[in-house]
């Protein structure tokens, strides 16, 4: 009697993971433009929030939260299996963010989560019992969309942001940071936070933000690094006046200092193949008809090492203090939000490419919370998933789902790596 073969894992995790892509899909997305708006503590992404914690539910998963958005959902070794000492630092976290930029796309962060509900669905049906915990992360705000500190919910998990100094952050509509978490039906509790008090290291899948894996013909890299990046908020000041009436020569226009400003850092950035962006403008009175009396904007600035996003953020700054003095207008620049280059562990990043048929290592122009983690002191890796044509932060932003599932199954064989 012939023993029927093995039947073939069934691919669970294709079909948990398009049940996933299905469920998430309309959360916040606008109907107009296709992007999402998944804005931290607001509907759409407390309705993320709730799918997370259902998929958890769903899978039996021990769910903890720490009181300002952050959670984790636990694969525990099941008592009795050969667990190794559940001593502090051994456990592996995986997971990503479900906030968005707004307008933003559909697989920066909420990928990684996906991905790694997924990945533990494929390992239960091959039959793998990890010895030590494993944990599905979802950091809140690691945008810094709403409050304008990017990865704020991982800098407040890490102790990384003075939870004074968070208290103290607003919205555009003004609302204190903890104002929204109450609003969201949140008790906060600001600070360091005890969900990464057991974790060894941290694993973060993430769609690419750019084209080099399409170039390479790879469908995932580990990264290397995440260039330095920061924000900075620079006030023009002016004098309001007619647009009729008043002469040029007699005009002090911030609107025409910042223009100046604006071209100044996309010619430095230019120069030293670094990255200068102004994308966020307010202006006052903000109407057709009358010289502002203000303009607020927002530079995004990064580059391969800190000294580089420095040395232009100061040349900018010089330049745009010389146009207002020629404008007669006032300047004042303020750094919001500041990440340094991070590389990431490179022996487990290592130890993890070999393991996925050498996938590159690549560095990376955007923060991500596995950063954060990093600087905190706890090994981290990234995976990243080929997105086509690299585009991200817009509804355009894409990735195959032969691509997803390849990440899936190195998530899995990552994970089983680690958690045997
Ligand atoms: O802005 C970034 O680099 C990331 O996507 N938060
Ligand atoms: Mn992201
Ligand atoms: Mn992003």
């Amino acid at each position: 009697m012939t023993v029927a073969a093995q039947p073939p894992v069934c691919d669970i995790a294709v079909v948990t993971f398009e049940q996933m892509w299905r469920d998430l899909e309309p959360v916040g997305r606008d109907r107009r433009t296709t992007g999402y708006v998944r804005s931290p503590f607001a509907s759409a992404e407390r309705e993320c929030a709730a799918w997370y914690a259902e998929e958890a539910g769903r899978r039996g998963l021990e769910l903890e939260y720490d009181g300002q958005g952050n959670a984790v959902a636990w694969w525990r070794p099941r008592v009795g299996v050969n667990t190794t000492s559940a001593a502090a630092g051994d456990a592996i976290l995986v997971g990503s963010h479900l906030d968005s930029v707004d307008q933003g796309g559909a697989f920066d962060g909420p990928l990684g989560v996906v991905s790694s509900f997924a990945a533990i669905d494929r390992l239960r049906e091959s039959g793998f019992t990890p010895t030590r915990s494993v944990g599905v992360a979802m950091f809140v705000e690691e945008e810094g969309s709403r409050f304008g500190i990017a990865c704020l919910g991982s800098r407040l998990a890490t102790g990384r942001i003075e939870a004074a100094e968070a208290a103290q952050l607003r919205d555009r509509d003004g609302v204190f940071l903890l104002d929204a978490m109450t609003a969201a039906g949140l008790e906060p509790q600001l600070g360091p936070s005890s969900l990464l008090a057991d974790v060894g290291c941290f694993v973060e899948l993430h769609v690419e933000q750019g084209r080099d894996l399409v170039d390479r013909g790879r469908a995932v890299a580990m990264a290397s690094s995440s260039w330095a990046h920061g924000r900075w908020r620079f006030d023009f000041g002016g004098q309001p006046n007619h647009a009729g009436a008043t002469r040029m020569e007699d005009r002090h226009d911030p609107m025409l200092t910042y223009a100046m400003t604006a071209l100044a850092a996309n010619k430095q950035a230019r120069l030293t193949d670094a990255r200068a962006t102004f994308a966020r403008v307010d202006v006052e009175p903000n109407i057709t008809n009358a010289i502002p009396s203000r303009v607020r904007a927002w530079l995004d600035a990064r580059g391969a090492d800190a000294a580089q996003v420095d040395e232009l953020v100061a040349t900018v700054t010089r330049q745009a203090g010389e146009r207002a003095t020629r404008d007669g207008t006032r300047l004042e620049v303020t750094t919001e939000s500041v990440v340094p280059t991070v590389d990431f562990d490179l022996a487990l990043s290592r130890r993890l490419a070999a393991l996925l048929e050498d996938a590159p290592l690549i560095a990376t122009g955007a923060g991500h919370d596995a950063g954060i983690l990093q600087l905190a002191g706890i090994p981290a890796a990234m995976i990243f998933v080929r997105n086509p044509t690299g585009i991200s932060h817009s509804p355009d932003e894409f990735a195959q789902t032969a691509d997803c599932l390849v990440g899936i199954e190195a998530l899995a064989s990552v994970i089983e790596e680690l958690a045997s």
